[in-house]
């Protein structure tokens, strides 16, 4: 691949700039149109994951759109995780969601109306300044902050970027481990089916059941303003998200006493892949980092000790009251990321990926067990493939060295984000398009792949270091 075919288009102080190339390869074009997507989406501080049906900043979206704007602006890929950070509440969590406030309330639900971050949660710390979900998302923000670091140390040493971000991270590391080891085996619970971003999977299933929705006409959805009804989460599971969170909300946002509490593989995979990151972070700051990389190897141990599964050949999520879920979910097979995984887990794993339950016909991974008694092609994280977990097991595959299969999958993303027009997520074995178009993640991290195809990627460190 010719590098300079990849670097057509990038952000100026007066927007993108398109450098095409006289004779523009495919993969150029593909360039220009996801870049495009990332300047539609931005509002000058962050980047909304879809105008329409997400125009608010969301916390895992903004670090994986910071990995791909990186390679457009790293300026803009700084602000993005700055913007996020400054949302982050006392006790250290960064919520889920930082709320614009020129965006009318009912535009997304649940709205800031809703959360009350600033009141419901000033025993938490929530900030006053701006209105947040109380909540939070997986924590990839510390492997975005290095990749952005190292996509220009100059810019990045001379605004002191990982100066700024490191001791907030830290803090939201601190917030996970101290306060979320609900389950007192070292890995952190999520109290929400939001939290951990795959928010509609069958895994869920069991202990929502549990859960008493809240009344239908108690609160009105705006998910179904853009989204079609038989792609989104039921009405019914719509009431128990609501009970949860109000509920979380209702109790000042203090954790240990929700009735919903699951340790997720995927969840704690990338706190460890970021755990990794933070180390280096460290590091270049000239303190040690070897104290957090061996926290980092702790909790991979708790990781294979909690949640592995050998029957299934895959990491399956435990639920604290119910015990093992028995679903399988792509969520179990991103702990491949990280490279330092047993041999044999990662070698399970990569055959899982093979077989009947995660092969599907675009070469993508489905979000759930295509044989799964609860597989659907186009409901959300029912059986689609998105594109960040996508991106996530492609970096496992390399790390563990199995390149054509990496190389199998870069080649599927980029060829289904472009057809798709950079969908939201896709049937996993016709391709069709699902949920928003021009979506922020799926287009950055599309970015990100072209951009590794010249093999870009340095291999040798935990967590991957695509820099
Ligand atoms: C709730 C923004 C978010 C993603 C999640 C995805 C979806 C929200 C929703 O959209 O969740 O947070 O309204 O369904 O499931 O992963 O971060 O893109």
């Amino acid at each position: 691949m010719d590098r300079t075919a990849q670097l057509t288009a990038r952000v100026t102080e007066r927007g993108i700039a398109y450098d095409a190339p006289s004779t523009a390869p495919w993969s150029a074009s593909l360039h220009v149109r996801a870049a495009r997507v990332l300047a539609a989406n931005w509002t000058g501080g962050s980047t909304v994951p879809s105008r329409s049906l997400y125009p608010h900043q969301w916390s895992w979206d903004s670090a994986f759109i910071a990995i791909g704007l990186r390679h457009l602006s790293p300026l803009r890929a700084q602000t993005e995780l700055e913007t996020l950070l400054a949302a982050q509440w006392e006790d250290g969590r960064v919520p889920h969601i930082v709320f614009s406030p020129s965006v009318p309330l009912d535009a997304y639900f649940p709205s800031p109306d809703f959360w009350r971050s600033s009141t419901a949660g000033r025993a938490a710390g929530a900030p006053r300044t701006v209105q947040t979900s109380g909540i939070v998302q997986p924590p990839v923000h510390a492997l975005a902050a290095w990749l952005v670091h190292r996509a220009d140390p100059g810019l990045s040493r001379a605004r002191g970027f990982l100066a700024r971000v490191y001791p907030r991270l830290a803090t939201w590391h601190r917030y996970l481990l101290r306060r979320r080891d609900l389950g007192g085996g070292g890995l952190v619970s999520v109290v929400h089916p939001w939290e951990q971003g795959m928010d509609n999977s069958p895994c869920w299933d069991g202990p929502l059941a549990r859960i008493t929705p809240a009344a239908p006409r108690s609160f009105r959805r705006a998910d179904l303003d853009h989204g079609a009804p038989e792609d989104r989460p039921t009405d019914l599971d719509y009431g128990r998200y609501v009970r949860l969170a109000a509920d979380y909300r209702d109790g000042e946002y203090a954790d240990g006493g929700g009735e919903f509490a699951v340790e997720d593989p995927s969840f704690n995979a990338l706190l460890i892949a970021s755990e990794h990151a933070l180390a280096r972070i460290a590091a270049e700051l000239g303190a040690p980092g070897a104290a957090r990389h061996a926290r980092a190897e702790r909790l991979t141990a708790a990781l294979v000790d909690r949640l592995w599964d050998d029957a299934s050949a895959m990491f399956l999520c435990r639920d604290l009251r119910g015990g093992t879920i028995r679903e399988r979910s792509v969520s179990g097979l991103v702990p491949l990321l990280l490279p330092g995984l047993p041999r044999e887990v990662a070698g399970a794993l990569a055959g899982t990926l093979r077989g009947p339950h995660f092969a599907a016909r675009t070469g993508l991974v489905p979000s759930y067990d295509l044989r799964g008694p609860a597989f659907e092609p186009n409901r959300y994280w029912r059986g689609p493939a998105w594109f960040n977990t996508a991106w996530l097991v492609e970096r496992g595959l390399r790390a563990h060295g199995e390149k054509a299969a990496a190389d199998a999958l870069r080649t599927a993303f980029l060829h289904t984000a472009g057809d798709s027009g950079f969908a939201e997520y896709v049937d996993p074995d016709t391709g069709k398009a699902c949920g928003a178009p021009g979506f922020g993640w799926t287009a950055a991290l599309t970015l990100d792949l072209l951009h590794d195809m010249d093999g870009a990627m340095e291999t040798g460190e935990e967590g991957g270091d695509r820099g």
